[in-house]
């Protein structure tokens, strides 16, 4: 393990809406303290909403020692900062904070949301004084490109999934965890899929997609706020509390999982539907085929955003299988489109797919992590170089 970085960070998070912002920063925080020795404090403006990534918090205390990070309440006027402080998403820092930071000469580092588009690289780093105070906040893009702050990664991560994928008893002790008996949808030649999107997300044509793909088909969907099963899958018949079937196509509910049986759903999976952030970037790194649908922005930007990532993501991907990824992302994130065969057609280069998958997780995954260039950053901020 690297020389301790010494001293002291703190993260800032607020909870917007769903779970990336708490995701992604509970799954740094813990990075930067185990792999990097840092003593983190993270301050989370809403710690009820924060429990469902971190089921273990109790929203009544004020601060409480979790897996090696100090989980804190939003500070009050006497809370002392850190001599670095990650602002994250643009969340902003109270102003008692901000003034103490300056008086002690803190770091100030904003992580901003990750984007595979151009402009990326041009703006990370980049200084914004603060109009009032003499302290000046430095924005730290994560990304695909060494010019940028790369991906989010822990350093076992990889070989997690590879142990994983190699283990039948912790796969089984999986699935028996989940309440899913392995058995007839789990035949040869029978597809796996996870199911995390938003509500405008094209449900309908999928399912029509997968009822014209001629094998055994299950649908696994985490519970979510967001979407009323009964009248999604209002077609197909209920068979248990938490399954529903139409010809050879079961959706099986699921709970909402813990961060890391997540990450063994995606492992486990032979195409896994993901969203926003935080999950996208695990599905990359599971290293199975995946459909993206970016966080809705006005005006459809965020169309822009997703045709940045697939132009990278399939820019060494056989012509046809590319056309094929980018069609089922379109289809996915436009609900008006024609989704039929796309998905169908999708599944049938699922070979293909999972092969091209698997070398572009190898592929990323030989780039610095962004704990790992977050502390560079911050060594050089400490040496006046940024
Ligand atoms: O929940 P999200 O839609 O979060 C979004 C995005 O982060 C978006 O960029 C941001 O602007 C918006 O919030 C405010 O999707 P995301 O980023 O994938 O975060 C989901 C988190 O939930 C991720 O850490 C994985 C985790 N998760 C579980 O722990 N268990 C589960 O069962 C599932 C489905 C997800």
């Amino acid at each position: 393990m690297k020389q301790a970085a010494s001293g002291q960070w703190d993260v800032f998070c607020k909870i917007v809406d769903n779970h990336g912002d708490i995701g992604v920063c509970w799954r740094l925080s813990r990075q930067l303290a185990s792999e990097h020795g840092l003593r983190v404090r993270l301050f989370i403006d809403d710690l009820m909403a924060a429990k469902s990534i971190i089921p273990q918090l109790d929203p009544k205390l004020p601060q409480q020692e979790l897996i090696g990070v100090s989980v804190c309440a939003w500070p009050d006027a006497t809370t002392v900062p850190a001599k670095t402080v990650l602002e994250t998403f643009s969340c902003g820092l109270p102003m008692a904070f901000l003034e103490k930071m300056v008086a002690q000469q803190a770091h100030w580092i904003n992580l901003d949301y990750l984007s595979a588009e151009d402009w990326v690289a041009s703006f990370h780093g980049k200084p914004s004084p603060h109009p009032q105070l003499p302290i000046t906040k430095h924005f730290f893009f994560p990304g695909f490109e060494l010019n940028t702050g790369g991906l989010l990664r822990e350093q076992a991560l990889i070989q997690q999934r590879a142990d994983f994928i190699e283990d039948s008893q912790a796969q089984r002790q999986f699935w028996q965890a989940l309440g899913y008996e392995q058995g007839v949808n789990d035949l040869p030649g029978s597809l796996k899929l996870s199911l995390f999107c938003y509500p405008q997300a094209n449900i309908k044509g999928l399912l029509d997609g997968l009822l014209s793909y001629r094998q055994a088909i299950t649908v696994f969907f985490p519970a979510s706020p967001l979407h009323r099963p009964d009248s999604l899958f209002a077609d197909f018949e209920k068979t248990t509390e938490r399954s529903f079937k139409k010809h050879h196509v079961t959706v099986q509910l699921l709970p909402f999982l813990s961060q890391a049986n997540y990450d063994r759903l995606l492992w486990s999976c032979d195409l896994n539907f993901v969203r926003g952030e935080d999950s996208w970037l695990r599905a990359i790194w599971a290293g199975q085929p995946f459909i993206w649908q970016p966080y809705l922005q006005d005006e459809g930007t965020h169309l822009i955003k997703m045709q940045a990532f697939l132009t990278r993501y399939t820019a060494h991907a056989p012509i046809e299988l590319a056309k094929q990824i980018e069609a089922a992302h379109y289809a996915w994130s436009d609900a008006k489109s024609q989704a039929n065969p796309v998905f169908s057609e999708l599944l049938l280069a699922t070979v293909q797919h999972k092969a091209y998958a698997k070398q572009a997780a190898e592929r990323l995954a030989n780039a610095p992590d962004l704990a790992s260039k977050l502390l560079r950053f911050n060594e050089k901020l400490m040496e006046n170089k940024v």
